[in-house]
């Protein structure tokens, strides 16, 4: 294929992914492309694995600080867990192995709102950037930078790093020239400014990166695809969760809250429930809907393809091996309708709370007063991290959470009377949803919020008890505004970890 770069002075740059790792130390902070399956490195990250196995055999100590846009190809994640050469990792993952070093203590993880991750290395919370890794599309003529399938905190990276290396990957569809809007307006206080954006679609940056050629390093050539997000056909579970959900909008409108054709712009989590959530609308009544999202996943491509969604923002793609297909062979139709985005403005509290975006996100569980846990099973191990969920429930026009009403076979409540921890408080939680019903929380105080997430939400196997539970509480002296037995509150839980389920005998 004939080369991306078009610029002399890049193109006398390239060398291989074993020569460009050199320039990453033992102790470095190393920043890369990535977010969701979209746009991560292909060959320097394994490389450097390799460096760091080595390494290791020799008897020398090798760790990196691994910061990313969003969890990353789950290949490269894996890789650079299984030889331990991840000190500290930011701001989220999602793969088995590097899950496993952080439940044993043996990976630094700090889990943080997604929009908040430029400004916080711009704060310098995360000390030096050492170097940055980049996945790019090309080089253009006058060496600006064409991004790739996701953009995430390619920019930031690009201008904080000391050393850049670009990785060039033919394999990105040129087309996709011209899909993304890369905004170099925002500041650090107090020089921030509006940011204008005002509708879904608008266009308030320029197409490509810039970058300062004296940083780059190294430009590595590749031509490997992004690894595909697996996608499963929605289950009856995640339909009828979709269901509730549509049915609310339908209520929404009719109450006259939300714009009956349109709606307002959604966002919504990977997985099959936003999956099954997206079917759901395509089967009507509304046209020319918006998304203002992270992701857009296999599920948006169909919306946009019937004329149901008219535009969708984004920071990547999150598409499994049929919907890149897709995606490719009809690039010049998807690009009048997707726009690519930095997880800063992708996730920005200013742009959610005026565009009045429909955060719809997963949890693993909630109490029956509506607190939310999405992070961590029994209190305590990590299963990805709080993701751009909170950018979106804090500052949402409407904020959904939806989960299964159980877990594991059923031996898992997903209603319990105190989540053991909280990501979402009940100040950002305005439904919940499972598949035995919904849970409209909005305008009841603690008391009447019980009584809803009960009765609608929770699996009717754990009703009575909850019931009893709050029954209780209430009754107790002193009970309060939102009314808690502390000894009994994590009941539940402790029950599961002593018999293996929460089911009482
Ligand atoms: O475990 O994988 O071992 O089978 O959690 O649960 O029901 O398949 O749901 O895939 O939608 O994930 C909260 C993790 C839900 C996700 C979470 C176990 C269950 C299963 C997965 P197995 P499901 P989902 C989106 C914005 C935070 C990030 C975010 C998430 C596994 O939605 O990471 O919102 N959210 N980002 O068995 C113990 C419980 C459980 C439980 C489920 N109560 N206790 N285990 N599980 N509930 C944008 C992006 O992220 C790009």
């Amino acid at each position: 294929a004939a080369s991306r770069i078009h610029h002399e002075g890049y193109r006398a740059k390239v060398i291989s992914a074993e020569q460009a790792v050199q320039y990453i130390r033992p102790g470095n902070t190393v920043a890369i492309s990535g977010f969701a399956s979209a746009g991560t490195p292909k060959v320097v990250t394994p490389a450097l694995a390799d460096r760091i196995r080595r390494a290791r055999a020799a008897g020398d100590d090798f760790t990196i600080n691994l910061l990313t846009g969003a969890s990353v190809a789950s290949e490269t994640e894996r890789l650079l867990s299984e030889v331990d050469g991840i000190a500290l990792r930011m701001p989220y993952q999602a793969e088995p192995t590097a899950r496993g070093k952080i439940n044993d203590g043996r990976m630094d993880y700090v889990d943080i709102h997604l929009s908040h991750v430029a400004q916080q290395v711009w704060q310098g919370y995360y000390g030096h950037v050492d170097v940055a890794v980049v996945e790019i599309a090309g080089i253009t003529e006058s060496g600006e930078l064409i991004p790739a399938t996701s953009v995430g905190n390619s920019k930031t990276w690009l201008d904080v790093a000391e050393k850049i290396i670009l990785e060039v990957n033919s394999w990105i569809p040129e087309a996709l020239d011209g899909c993304h809007d890369i905004y170099y307006g925002t500041a650090l206080p107090p020089h921030r400014k509006p940011i204008q954006l005002t509708d879904v679609k608008d266009r308030i940056g320029q197409p490509y990166f810039r970058v300062d050629p004296a940083r780059v390093v190294a430009v590595v050539e590749t031509a490997a695809p992004d690894s595909a997000t697996p996608l499963t056909a929605p289950d009856a579970t995640s339909e009828a969760i979709a269901a509730h959900v549509l049915e609310f909008f339908d209520y929404e409108v009719r109450a006259g809250r939300l714009p009956a054709d349109t709606l307002l712009p959604l966002q919504s989590g990977v997985g099959n429930v936003a999956n099954a959530v997206l079917g759901g609308l395509s089967r009507g009544p509304y046209r020319g809907l918006t998304c203002y999202s992270e992701v857009v996943q296999d599920g948006m491509l169909q919306l946009i393809k019937d004329g149901t969604v008219r535009y969708a923002s984004a920071t990547a793609f999150a598409l499994s091996a049929a919907g890149l297909d897709e995606f490719v062979r009809n690039i010049d139709f998807y690009r009048e309708h997707i726009v690519l985005r930095p997880q800063e403005i992708s996730n920005h509290p200013e742009i959610v709370r005026r565009l009045g975006v429909i955060g719809m996100n997963g949890m693993l569980e909630a109490d029956i007063y509506g607190n939310v846990n999405s992070t961590h099973v029994m209190g305590s191990r990590i299963m990805n991290g709080i993701g751009g969920s909170g950018d979106f429930a804090r500052n949402g026009y409407l904020s959904i959470f939806m989960s299964p009403s159980t877990a594991r076979g059923g031996a898992i409540s997903s209603i319990v009377p105190m989540v053991p921890h909280v990501d979402h408080t009940e100040h950002d939680v305005q439904v919940i949803v499972t598949e035995q019903g919904l849970a409209d929380l909005r305008g009841l105080s603690p008391r009447r919020r019980s009584r809803v997430v009960i009765d609608r939400c929770a699996h009717p196997a754990f009703q009575a008890e909850l019931h009893d539970y709050v029954e209780r509480a209430e009754a107790a002296p002193g009970s309060g505004h939102t009314p808690h037995l502390l000894g009994e509150a994590f009941s539940f839980h402790q029950r599961f970890q002593q018999t293996g389920t929460m089911l009482a005998d």
